[in-house]
């Protein structure tokens, strides 16, 4: 195994999948990929780790079932039906759906804090359509996988629905977050100033679960923890009740570009998904919708000066201009007309996208960068993964090979690790993570 690490980790030349020796060892990686989606798989979903994250969570499901699609594609199918089985009635998908079998105070917040039986009431991006979709693609057996599609059609629409009905804010035709969970991206540096007024529960008041996992260094503070708690607390209190979200008060109101641009995207994807049931108007109206989202996306976020997407905060319609990889997501937009400067951004010195492991998850030349602090520095797996696609996209297909063969060096050297030190390749956060492992078995997938 160890002739696979002959690569230089950060040289500009030569590529992990291409040095001898590569393809000895890619059905070992494989088969350890695999190793870990089925050590993580309750029976109907997938956990994103046995210890620090032991339910079912949305995206990541999503981002799961990308690679589950070559391993099980049955179970690629049912990841996504038991998600969708637990949305709301208003169309929201939960961004937690609690394993009953795993005891309340295995994390926290556990299902008893909520108050909504199994789920929790916050949501995370929406990168379901194209998972729906290209599980779909993948299926042997085309009579399931249609059923899949028309199953999941009008829950998907419904989703959206939610969405752009229920969270435009900021009446600028995006989506907005109501805590900095939704984003996925939790202790981004987009968030600090959105965050700043927000008054941080007291931690005596509640046990941290998951720094009985994980390093303290590496994971959020305790007062940003507080403010996370106080957030999921008055978003419960006002019965999840989007009218009722205090817009001016305690809240927390941002639009993020990676939670929109991944909202165009799968209103991409729904026209796909659309146009396969013999929907051709109804894919149309997708494909307006991620046009409107794309224009709005670049009238509200894009800073053209800067050359990259910020986070807005509603309530005082600043944008929070920290260079974080959220702003990077909107790559993955193919009708993106501000991809050049974009990609010139992505692979100059904030990002070193192609020179440094995968894609930092914050500014690499800013003061506050952290190698190894959760969503401060680190590259994680589905960002890279994200990117790479964006890479694709815009036509980059000599750097989005270099990504992918970078991606899966990380993983193998880290032991599908939750995220990596962009410049050194070390594991940080859980081990043996479900979308590592996933998004490798799926990279791998690509080279066959
Ligand atoms: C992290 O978020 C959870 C809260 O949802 C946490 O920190 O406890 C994030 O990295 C998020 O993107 C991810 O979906 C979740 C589970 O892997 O963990």
């Amino acid at each position: 195994m160890e002739t696979l690490r002959a690569s230089t980790l950060n040289g500009t030349t030569g590529s992990w999948t291409t040095t001898p020796g590569f393809t000895e060892v890619e059905s070992g990686l494989r088969a350890a990929a695999t190793r870990v989606l089925d050590e993580n798989w309750l029976g109907s979903s997938t956990v994103p780790s046995r210890g620090l994250y032991p339910h079912q969570w949305s995206w990541d499901s999503a981002f799961i079932s990308f690679g589950l699609r070559h391993h099980a594609p049955e179970r690629a199918r049912l990841e996504l039906l038991t998600l969708f089985s637990a949305q709301w009635p208003d169309g929201r998908v939960p961004h937690i759906v609690f394993n009953p079998d795993t005891p309340d105070e295995a994390y926290f917040p556990g299902p008893g804090f909520w108050h909504t039986g199994a789920t929790s009431g916050l949501v995370q991006p929406p990168i379901h359509a194209r998972a729906v979709w290209e599980v779909h693609q993948a299926a042997e057996d085309q009579s399931s996988a249609a059923e899949f599609l028309a199953t999941l059609y009008p829950k998907l629409v419904a989703w959206h629905a939610y969405l752009l009905g229920n969270r435009d804010f900021g009446g600028r035709g995006l989506v907005s977050i109501v805590h900095p969970w939704e984003s996925g991206m939790d202790n981004s540096p987009a968030w600090d100033g959105p965050l700043a007024h927000v008054r941080p529960v007291d931690p005596a008041q509640f046990i941290r679960r998951d720094l009985e996992h994980g390093d303290a260094a590496d994971r959020p503070s305790d007062v940003d923890y507080g403010r996370y708690v106080r957030l999921a607390a008055g978003y419960r209190d006002v019965g999840y009740r989007d009218e009722r979200w205090p817009l001016f008060g305690d809240g927390f109101t941002v639009e993020d570009p990676a939670f929109n641009a991944l909202l165009a995207d799968a209103e991409l994807a729904l026209g796909r998904i659309a146009g396969a049931l013999g929907l051709p108007g109804a894919a149309a109206g997708h494909r307006e919708t991620a046009a409107r989202l794309t224009q709005a996306l670049v009238e509200t976020l894009w800073d053209d000066e800067a050359g990259f997407f910020f986070a807005r905060d509603v309530r005082t319609g600043e944008r929070a201009r920290e260079y974080t990889c959220g702003g990077l997501i909107p790559l993955v937009l193919p009708g993106l007309p501000v991809a050049p400067a974009l990609l010139a951004t992505a692979t100059g010195p904030r990002f070193g996208v192609g020179r440094v492991l995968g894609a930092p998850s914050y500014d690499l030349t800013a003061p506050g960068f952290d190698a190894a602090r959760y969503w401060r520095g680190p590259s994680w797996f589905n960002v890279g993964w994200l990117v790479r696609l964006g890479l694709l996209a815009h036509g980059e297909r000599a750097l989005a090979e270099r990504l992918r063969s970078d991606l899966l060096e990380a993983a193998w050297r880290a032991d599908f690790a939750e995220y990596t030190d962009p410049l050194t390749g070390e594991g940080h956060g859980s081990r043996s993570f479900g979308w590592t492992a996933a998004l490798t078995l799926d990279l791998l997938a690509e080279s066959r």
